[in-house]
């Protein structure tokens, strides 16, 4: 079978510029996501790099308009059809962010691929599970590094609970909590009796008999950060991962030109 070419166009920095690195921060609600991806963003640009920060959803395109009925209970859809729509809003800006990294910008996504997949199958419905979630995804340009900022319920309560939009309920946040630790394991199983999938370590250590999956892209990626200390100690913490991840980039360690989930 032929290699199937990419969907839109990758192409390599001009002569004497390195590409630029993916870098995505994902983080339950309540963790301080927005307010690190905006420290990480200034931290770069004072350093003279150049550097775009993008969040998803988008909610300003006509897809992201739709995604926000739906967050915000203007609109029900279905399951599949509110995943896809989440996807569809992260094509549209795939070409957007393939050139920017070629040009030598560094990208800092609120939000990616990550929530996309783990959120849908967090609602466990047996039709779509973290495989069936993942696929349309495959061909999006891949990160150099993802951050998962993890907070516990507790804390997540001590900093004034849940928002109001309609993931934001403990249930939910408990089960993407479990997925993000699966996912940088790479070790996701099936429960028994029927409860679905859930992460194969913390923090939900053993509890898991069924049958195992391994997400090799994603434990390669995927990196936990504690987001219970004070702003400036995790901004440190995520600068420390990043900078290095930032620098591996531009030795080409991670390649000529950004990858593609695969
Ligand atoms: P923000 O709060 O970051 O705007 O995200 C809105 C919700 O969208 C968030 N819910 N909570 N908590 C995560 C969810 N989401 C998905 O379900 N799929 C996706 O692909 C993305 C990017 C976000």
């Amino acid at each position: 079978m032929s290699t199937p070419s990419p969907p839109f166009p990758s192409p390599a920095p001009p002569p004497g510029i390195t590409r630029g690195a993916l870098i995505v921060l994902e983080g339950l609600d309540r963790a301080g996501k927005t307010t690190q991806v905006s420290l990480l963003s200034s931290r770069l640009t004072s350093l003279s790099r150049a550097t775009k920060t993008l969040t998803f959803p988008d909610r300003t395109t006509p897809i992201g308009g739709l995604i926000n009925s739906y967050l915000t209970s203007q609109t029900t859809m279905s399951d599949h059809a509110i995943h896809l729509l989440f996807s569809a809003n992260r094509w549209e800006a795939a070409a957007k962010i393939t050139s920017l990294l070629a040009a030598g910008t560094t990208v800092v996504c609120d939000r990616y691929y990550y929530s996309g997949i783990v959120y849908s199958a967090a609602k466990r419905n047996p039709g779509l599970d973290l495989a069936w979630a993942r696929a349309p995804e495959v061909g999006l340009p891949r990160p150099d590094l993802v951050l998962f900022l993890d907070l516990d319920e507790e804390q997540a309560k001590q900093r004034g609970g849940w928002g109001v939009e309609v993931y934001e309920r403990g249930e939910m946040q408990k089960r993407v909590r479990e997925l993000f630790w699966g996912l940088s394991m790479g070790k996701i199983g099936t429960e028994a009796g029927g409860e679905g999938e859930v992460a194969v370590g913390p923090p939900t250590p053993e509890r898991v008999t069924g049958l195992e999956r391994r997400f090799r892209e994603e434990e390669e990626d995927l990196h936990v950060i504690d987001a219970s200390p004070s702003v400036e100690e995790v901004a440190e913490e995520v600068w420390r991962v990043v900078k290095a991840r930032v620098e591996a980039v531009e030795r080409g360690e991670v390649g000529a030109v950004v990858r593609r989930v695969s």
